[in-house]
């Protein structure tokens, strides 16, 4: 197999000294911390779709990145070539995983029966080149929201030939994820929502959605899949209100429709700040509910108000995120998949590295710094007696749930006035942070 990365040696663990750009400063993938390897914590993941797919186009220009592999996009040969040039990559890299959607393997025809067609050839392809690799499959998913169809959305459209075609999609995907011994299969409702209530009806549209994805388990699970289903919450972008908004609200969906034994969240950081919450907070509400499963890894610019998908470089942001994966017991099925993409300028096939080798380093880091700020234990400490008073007397008896509201006022008006509670001490533990950081 002739190499596509040409120049771009295997990526190996140099330390922190190291000054070779083509090296990880942080991430040493056998090294144990907090009990488990590194690789086994992060469960690097490649994206199909944005590493071997995208080019870097926007609207107002074509792409600057080459991602043809020596062969026509648009052929199955090219389709053939990603898979080469995918799995080049994450040897150099040492990734293990990778995700994709239907359509980001194989040009979509115009016919399904044809792209199904291309999908087979593509996946036996995948499959043989997993044999004996290491490389296995996060997840799989179908895109339905590129195809002019999904104008309207998939399981909210309202043309029940167009939800029998998302149908039809998912059908093929789980089939792809399934033979690939994929861990888990995500949904992204990217057109499920509305641009305006006025031609809208949103409680219809929820319910088709929910009788999707049951089809959807029904199906797996009758295959005798056992793998983790995912939804990726968004709030808005392509579509002004998604349905999927943020962790609370797709828990809340999938509670209602009985779809949460199946289902756990993949949280990615810019949809989490896109819907005005940090990407930690997206991380403690699905923990909190059960429902952490995996994680789109990339960070969006709080200046610009749309998905960026950069690569994750703040150490703060990937430190508090690695803290909330830590505390939740790690990941099982999931991972953290780089839903990330270089910026346009950054056009070569170096870049593609670079830009991983940030994310990969950047996320070491902040596993590294999550344990030391466990370790540390201030934090922890200071939560935990901040809610010292449940464990005696009436908080005590609050916490059993046996307090009746005439106790709770009888204790109040005993009292007359409370002391005030202790302070927040916000800053005394921001300044923690930063000591356990660069101290
Ligand atoms: C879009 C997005 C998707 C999903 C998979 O914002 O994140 O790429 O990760 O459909
Ligand atoms: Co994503």
């Amino acid at each position: 197999m002739a190499e596509i990365f040409n120049g771009i040696p295997k990526i190996k663990y140099e330390g922190a000294k190291s000054k070779n750009p083509l090296a990880f400063k942080y991430y040493d993938a056998n090294k144990v911390v907090a009990g488990k390897k590194m690789k086994d914590h992060l469960r690097f993941a490649m994206a199909w779709w944005h590493n071997l797919s995208a080019t870097g186009a926007d609207m107002f220009g074509p792409g600057t990145a080459c991602k043809a592999f020596g062969a026509e996009p648009g052929t199955m040969e090219h389709a053939m070539a990603k898979v080469d040039a995918g799995f080049e990559f994450m040897d150099k890299l040492g990734i293990e995983f990778f995700c994709f959607h239907d359509v980001d393997l194989v040009p979509e025809s115009e016919d399904i029966n044809e792209t199904n067609e291309r999908i087979d050839q593509v996946v036996d392809y995948i499959a043989k080149k997993k044999k004996g690799s290491g490389k296995k499959l996060l997840w799989g998913t179908a895109n339905m929201f590129s195809n002019p169809r999904y104008i309207s959305g998939a399981g909210s459209s309202g043309s029940p030939d167009v939800y029998c075609f998302a149908a039809a999609q998912i059908k093929k995907a789980l089939d792809a994820t399934i033979k690939l011994g994929g861990a888990g299969y995500t949904f992204w409702g990217g057109r499920e929502g509305y641009e305006t209530l006025i031609n809208t009806d949103v409680k219809f549209e929820l319910d088709n959605i929910a009788r999707l994805m049951r089809a959807a388990v029904d199906y797996a699970r009758g295959k005798g899949w056992k793998g983790t289903f995912y939804i990726e919450p968004k709030p808005k972008e392509p579509m002004k209100h998604q349905y999927d908004f943020d962790a609370a609200t797709a828990i809340g969906f999938l509670r209602q429709y009985g779809l949460d034994k199946d289902f756990k969240m993949n949280i990615e950081a810019n949809h989490a700040t896109l819907a005005g919450h940090t990407f930690r907070h997206d991380l403690r509400i699905s923990a909190i509910n059960g429902m952490l499963g995996s994680v789109d890894a990339n960070q969006g610019d709080l200046l610009l108000g749309w998905d960026t998908d950069e690569f994750p470089y703040d150490v703060y942001e990937t430190t508090w995120a690695m803290y909330e994966i830590l505390k939740a017991g790690g990941f099982t099925t999931g991972g953290l998949n780089f839903d990330a993409k270089n910026r346009r300028p950054s056009y070569t096939y170096e870049d593609m590295f670079l830009g991983f080798i940030l994310g990969m380093d950047a996320f070491a880091l902040g596993l590294i710094k999550a344990n030391a700020l466990i370790k540390d234990g201030r934090i922890d400490k200071f939560v935990e007696e901040k809610y010292a008073g449940y464990k005696k007397g009436i908080g005590k008896k609050i916490v059993s749930g046996k307090a009746t509201l005439e106790e709770l006022s009888d204790h109040a008006l005993k009292l007359g006035k409370p002391d005030m509670p202790p302070s927040g001490k916000q800053e005394y533990l921001e300044s923690i942070v930063n000591q356990v950081f660069f101290g």
